[in-house]
């Protein structure tokens, strides 16, 4: 099974939205013609679908759905294109009434620049051409129960919209997420001034809120007797040992989130950078969670009510590839990206608004993901960041944010990466082979390369030497920080049972939230690399034996599926969010 979807760079979808003076109102229909621009880049567009919606005062929305080729990079033109199609759906509805564009204004003034507006005067005669043709259905007024794609929902949304509702009053820039619940709670049950059927019906919505977070407070309960509760019987895995901070209360909390944990994904966006990652290089993570989620029956919910998380699906790795200027330097286009996405969520549901973005969650494998993600001031501060690059210093979290591993999955899949001898049959003591990226690779080498036969560190493996070879060989496998605090070796090690020795400075390994590193690696601090071989060589055979053991228990944690499988990669970085959402510390403090 492969878990790409969508990687075809040199095709993109264009999505656009143009208004015009009066039409009547129609539903979404197939429309065919092409355009072509000389701005700003010869990029071909055509047009494949339009949804055509109209507002009560006249005002005719086209949104267009347009294929676009070209041969050179797309930068810019990606990024409007990418945001344009979020004007989609219910959202233009909500925009009808003052007759105003927001998130879609940047398309129309950077559009009109760039491109001759009038040229979309052309669809509009299409569609009309079109419409007589197909005889479409012309709506009356009530336009919202004829739209297509406005669900109930987008309805809901734009009756808070359009009125002073109180929902737009009920976050609190002081509340945590756990206890937010409460407070929409109690703000609700002040002052209404709305009729009063609209209060009921608030009342009881809110009060699906509150069941949510009164299940979350037992759950918390539940978690924490688990300490005292006997051996538990599991056909898959029953997590025991050291190598768990408390494997008793991990367990537990892993049962209950299998029960109640529901992530809603916003399905806004497209592809190539939302809903879409890579699967294969040392980014893979991204676009195997991003698949694995939407993928996901269990834990997915499309209903956002029932949700305890919501997740943007976007990928940085496809933004650095699609909307960065190649040595620009810039971020901004990125920056502006997801800052324009969240003002979109914001706008077309309440969730966002509501919690501050404490209950969402992004994800990144990217080096850039922490820099990105500092766009939207509550994403950064608030959100539940989970990343690769969990540099401490850099303003990454262990209690808010989650450390994703990185996994390089050259193949796309771990078949025949995983598995490696045990203690007795590894005579290298220490391994290293790889680039001299970042501060603390070359230190090193400087004092470790071809200086002992014990300590096998290279720049370059020797020809005809194999480097999956190497770490089933070895006792000890380095991973030093590269270029950024992750490294791909941390996992590679795990795979062959190697025990890492971590290097790096204010780097959170993954899932430190239930396991004890201490117990399955060995971390080295910068200023004891010229040590390294005394301190590695001071480990008892039977400590190593132990740890290497724990290492091959706790693989599992690390090992990518597809699908998922329970205790995997996957389900254990959700059980980060469960965690984070919960609120809840899987640690035994003694
Ligand atoms: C609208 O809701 C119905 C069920 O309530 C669902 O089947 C349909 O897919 C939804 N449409 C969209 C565009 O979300
Ligand atoms: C909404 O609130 C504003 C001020 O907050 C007020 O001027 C306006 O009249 C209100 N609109 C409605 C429909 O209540
Ligand atoms: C909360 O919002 C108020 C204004 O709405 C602001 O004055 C205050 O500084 C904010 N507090 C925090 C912690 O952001
Ligand atoms: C909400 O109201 C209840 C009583 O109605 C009170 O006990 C509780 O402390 C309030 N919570 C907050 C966060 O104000
Ligand atoms: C709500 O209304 C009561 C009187 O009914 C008033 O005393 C109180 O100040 C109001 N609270 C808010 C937050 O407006
Ligand atoms: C509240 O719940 C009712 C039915 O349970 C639903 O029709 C309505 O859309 C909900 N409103 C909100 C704000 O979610
Ligand atoms: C746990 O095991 C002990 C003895 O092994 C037994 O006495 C006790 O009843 C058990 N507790 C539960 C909750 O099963
Ligand atoms: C959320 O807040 C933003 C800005 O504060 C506002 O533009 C948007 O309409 C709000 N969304 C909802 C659903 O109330
Ligand atoms: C972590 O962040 C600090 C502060 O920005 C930086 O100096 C350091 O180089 C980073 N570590 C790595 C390995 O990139
Ligand atoms: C006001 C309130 O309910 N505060 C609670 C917020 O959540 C923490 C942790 O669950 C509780 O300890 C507080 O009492």
């Amino acid at each position: 099974m492969t878990n790409c979807r969508w990687q075809n760079s040199d095709s993109c979808v264009l999505r656009t939205t143009v208004t015009l003076a009066w039409a009547s109102l129609f539903s979404a229909f197939p429309v065919s013609f092409s355009l072509r621009f000389a701005q700003p880049k010869e990029v071909e567009f055509s047009l494949v679908n339009s949804c055509v919606s109209c507002a009560s005062r006249g005002l005719l929305h086209i949104t267009g759905f347009f294929k676009c080729r070209h041969s050179r990079k797309m930068g810019d033109i990606l990024h409007h294109v990418s945001l344009s199609q979020l004007c989609k759906r219910g959202y233009h509805n909500s925009q009808m009434g003052s007759s105003k564009w927001r998130s879609c204004a940047w398309w129309s003034e950077e559009a009109s620049s760039t491109m001759k507006l009038t040229l979309f005067m052309l669809p509009f005669l299409v569609v009309v051409a079109f419409s007589s043709i197909k005889g479409s259905t012309v709506y009356g007024k009530d336009f919202l129960a004829s739209l297509p794609p406005s669900n109930s929902s987008s309805q809901t949304l734009l009756h808070h919209l359009s009125s002073n509702s109180t929902l737009q009053t009920l976050h609190s820039n002081q509340t945590k997420v756990v206890n937010v619940s409460l407070t929409w709670f109690n703000s609700t049950a002040m002052n209404e001034t709305d009729e009063p059927h609209r209060r009921q019906q608030q009342k009881r919505n809110l009060s699906i809120l509150d069941r949510t977070e009164a299940v979350l407070a037992h759950v918390r309960a539940v978690i924490r007797e688990a300490k005292n509760e006997n051996q538990t019987q599991d056909s898959d895995y029953v997590p025991t040992g050291p190598m768990y901070w408390n494997a008793k209360e991990f367990y537990r909390s892993y049962i209950e989130m299998e029960k109640h944990f529901k992530v809603f994904v916003y399905e806004e966006g497209d592809h190539p950078v939302f809903h879409n990652g890579p699967c294969k290089s040392i980014y893979s993570m991204e676009g195997n969670f991003i698949h694995a989620i939407e993928m996901n029956d269990h834990f997915r919910t499309r209903d956002p009510k029932k949700a305890h998380v919501f997740f943007l699906p976007f990928s940085t790795v496809m933004m650095v590839r699609f909307v960065y200027v190649r040595d620009s330097h810039d971020f901004d286009p990125i920056r502006r990206t997801i800052r324009d996405y969240i003002n979109v969520i914001a706008e077309r549901y309440p969730y966002w608004n509501r919690s501050l973005g404490y209950d969402h969650f992004m994800l990144a494998c990217h080096d850039w993901g922490p820099y990105v993600s500092v766009a939207v001031p509550y994403l950064r501060k608030n959100s539940i960041r989970v990343l690769c690059n969990a540099n401490t210093s850099e303003g990454f979290d262990p209690v808010k944010d989650v450390s994703l591993p990185e996994i390089n999955l050259q193949t796309g899949s771990i078949n025949g990466f995983v598995g490696g001898p045990p203690a007795s049959k590894r005579p290298v003591l220490a391994f290293f082979a790889g680039g001299i990226h970042g501060p603390i690779r070359p230190i090193i080498l400087e004092h470790w390369e071809n200086k002992d036969e014990d300590m096998q560190v290279h720049k370059y493996l020797p020809k005809g030497v194999s480097y999956y070879g190497m770490l089933r060989k070895s006792k000890f496998c380095l991973c030093p920080s590269g270029y950024e605090v992750a490294s791909p070796r941390l996992v590679e090690a795990i795979y062959t049972g190697c025990v890492p020795v971590l290097i790096s400075d204010h780097y959170v390994p993954p899932f430190s939230d239930v396991l004890n590193w201490k117990m399955f690696s060995v971390e080295v601090s910068v200023k004891d690399i010229p040590n390294l071989k005394n301190i590695l060589m001071s480990i008892s055979p039977r400590h190593y034996i132990r740890m290497q053991k724990r290492v091959e228990q706790i693989r599992r944690h690390f090992e990518v599926h597809s699908p998922p499988k329970r205790f995997d990669v996957f389900h254990t970085i959700l059980h980060s969010l469960w965690l984070r959402r919960l609120n809840f510390r899987v640690h035994d403090d003694q």
